[in-house]
């Protein structure tokens, strides 16, 4: 099978990292395509650029190559019901499937990002998903998200500390890594704290293995069926929903 995991912000170095993490676990006839957003931010830290960030992803999710599943590798998971609606196969993001891959293997979690800003808005995803109960803090690093890739931003040493603070002071049992560019860090983690790390892209990939061999697809009653086909203007004009079926709807009717 073919998943695409696609990193929303515009930087290949981070899609290299998150690239060799989801080979790493994938089954041997999973190919990963690892694709880099074209447009938008370096890095997505705000609510501002996650907004952005869907065009590209979009774009990424709906343009070639085919896939069977896609993943979207940004724990704000930016985008996922849009990408869902435009995508035939599952389409999972990586905060999702990391909070509950910790939900099966531990009471409590704790859940390590980067600046406080994005440790904010991963609040608000544990209280999307459903998962208040299971997450017993969130923490920021105050690492910003490319600073994650030069050693000289002393971050592994920063995460280690926070996650060793999140266990005593949450007493949680597992540690979910808060983004993309921590897809490196889960054994390094690991062997140190003694307790499951889990990483989103790795967590991710498996869920779309499993999902795509129990033969199930993104479903297409109600509000995840084909976009609306109806004319968009301006510079969204080229997005505008192609007729999938969806149901159509005509621009206003002419003035006068
Ligand atoms: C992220 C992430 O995973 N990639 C990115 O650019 N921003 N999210 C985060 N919480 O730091």
């Amino acid at each position: 099978m073919k998943i695409k995991v696609i990193n929303p912000n515009t930087t290949a170095s981070m899609t290299a990292t998150i690239a060799e993490a989801a080979r790493a676990v994938a089954a041997p006839g999973t190919e990963i395509i690892a694709m880099t957003s074209t447009s938008g931010a370096v890095s997505i830290e705000g609510h501002y650029d996650e907004a952005m960030s869907i065009v590209g992803l979009v774009e990424a999710i709906s343009g070639g190559p085919e896939a069977d599943a896609s993943v979207i590798a940004c724990f704000g998971d930016p985008g996922l019901l849009a990408a869902r609606e435009i995508a035939a196969g599952p389409v999972l993001g990586i905060a999702e499937a990391a909070m509950h891959a910790a939900s099966f293997i531990a009471t409590g979690f704790s859940i390590v990002t980067t600046l406080e800003r994005t440790r904010i808005i991963a609040e608000h995803l544990v209280r999307n998903y459903g998962m208040e109960h299971h997450c017993r803090g969130v923490r920021a690093t105050d690492i910003a998200v490319l600073e994650l890739e030069k050693p000289q931003s002393n971050a592994r040493a920063l995460i280690l500390a926070e996650c060793e603070r999140a266990l005593v002071e949450d007493k949680s049992g597992a540690i979910v890594l808060g983004c993309a560019g921590m897809a490196d860090l889960n054994q390094f983690l690991e062997a140190r704290l003694g307790v499951p790390v889990i990483d989103g892209v790795t967590a991710a990939v498996k869920f779309a293995e499993a999902l795509v061999s129990l033969g199930l697809h993104t479903s297409k009653r109600g509000d995840l069926a084909y976009p609306l086909h109806k004319p968009y203007r301006g510079a969204l004009s080229r997005f505008a929903p192609q007729d999938r079926g969806g149901g159509t709807v005509s621009g206003p009717a002419p003035r006068g």
